[in-house]
C-alpha cells in the first residue's frame, strides 16, 4: 500500500514532501485546509495533535518533519540525501537538520502566531519583534558558512539538512522578513528553491489542494 502525506500549503510538511519527490517514492498527497484542528476535525484521528504533517506507511504513522525525511532519507538513499554514521560529515549534517527545526523554525512560529494566527486583541507586537531578532541571529551560523562559500550546509552535497534549513526560509518569507535575510543566504534558498523536486512538489500541492472558500 502506498503511504500517505498529510500535508497544508506552505506548512512543515513541505519536507518529506520535497524529500518524497527527491527519492522518486510513490505516494498519496493529502492537502488540508489550515489549520486542520478548526477546518477538519477528522484529522485528529490520524495525529491527535491536529499538527501537519502526518506520515502514514504500512501501519505506523510519524508527525514530526524532520524525524519522516531522515526517515526516507536513510531508509532509501544513506550516504546521499541522509549523511552515514561513518561520513565526517555526520555530526554536521545532524546538527543542521536539527537547527532548521528548532533553532530557525520555532522562533518564525512566534512570529507568526502573534502577528497572524491570533485574533487582533491577541497579537503582541512585542514578541513578534523580539522573535524576528532571535531568528536573524541565529541565522549567522549559516551566513557564514555560505560566506565562506558553501553551497550547503554539510557533506558538500544536499542533503535532507537542506531541505530542513530552507524550510525554515520559507517560513521566513512568508512572516515577511525576505529582505532582512542576508544575501547569501536569500542566494541559498534561491538554488535550492531550483532543485526540480522542489518544483515537483509546490506542484503536488497545488494540484492537491482544497478549492479556496467561494
Ligand atoms: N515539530 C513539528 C511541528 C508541527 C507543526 O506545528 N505544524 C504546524 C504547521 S507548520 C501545524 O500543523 N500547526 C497547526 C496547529 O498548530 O494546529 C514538525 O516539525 O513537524
Amino acid at each position: 500500500m502506498v503511504a500517505t502525506l498529510y500535508h497544508c500549503a506552505g506548512a512543515r510538511s513541505l519536507r518529506p514532501l520535497w524529500t518524497l519527490e527527491e527519492l522518486g517514492l510513490p505516494y498519496e498527497l493529502k492537502v488540508l485546509p489550515f489549520p486542520p484542528r478548526v477546518h477538519d476535525k477528522s484529522y485528529f484521528a490520524i495525529n491527535p495533535s491536529g499538527t501537519v504533517p502526518a506520515y502514514v506507511e504500512s501501519g505506523f504513522c510519524m508527525t514530526e518533519s524532520v524525524a519522516i525525511c531522515e526517515y526516507l532519507a536513510t531508509r532509501h538513499d544513506p550516504g546521499g540525501l541522509s549523511a552515514r554514521p561513518d561520513e565526517p560529515a555526520y555530526a554536521a549534517y545532524l546538527e543542521w537538520l536539527h537547527v532548521g527545526e528548532t533553532t530557525l523554525t520555532y522562533p518564525l512560529t512566534l512570529v507568526m502566531r502573534y502577528t497572524r494566527f491570533e485574533a487582533p486583541e491577541r497579537r503582541v507586537p512585542q514578541v513578534a519583534e523580539d522573535y524576528t531578532r532571535v531568528f536573524l541571529s541565529r541565522l549567522r551560523p549559516l551566513a557564514a558558512l555560505l560566506d565562506a562559500g558553501r553551497g550547503f550546509v554539510c557533506a558538500d552535497r544536499f542533503t535532507i539538512a537542506d531541505v530542513s534549513v530552507c524550510y525554515a526560509l520559507e517560513l521566513a518569507v512568508i512572516a515577511g522578513l525576505k529582505d532582512q535575510l542576508p544575501e547569501s543566504v536569500r542566494a541559498y534558498r534561491a538554488a535550492l528553491r531550483a532543485r526540480p523536486a522542489y518544483a515537483r512538489a509546490r506542484a503536488a500541492e497545488k494540484a492537491a489542494s482544497p478549492a479556496p472558500p467561494s
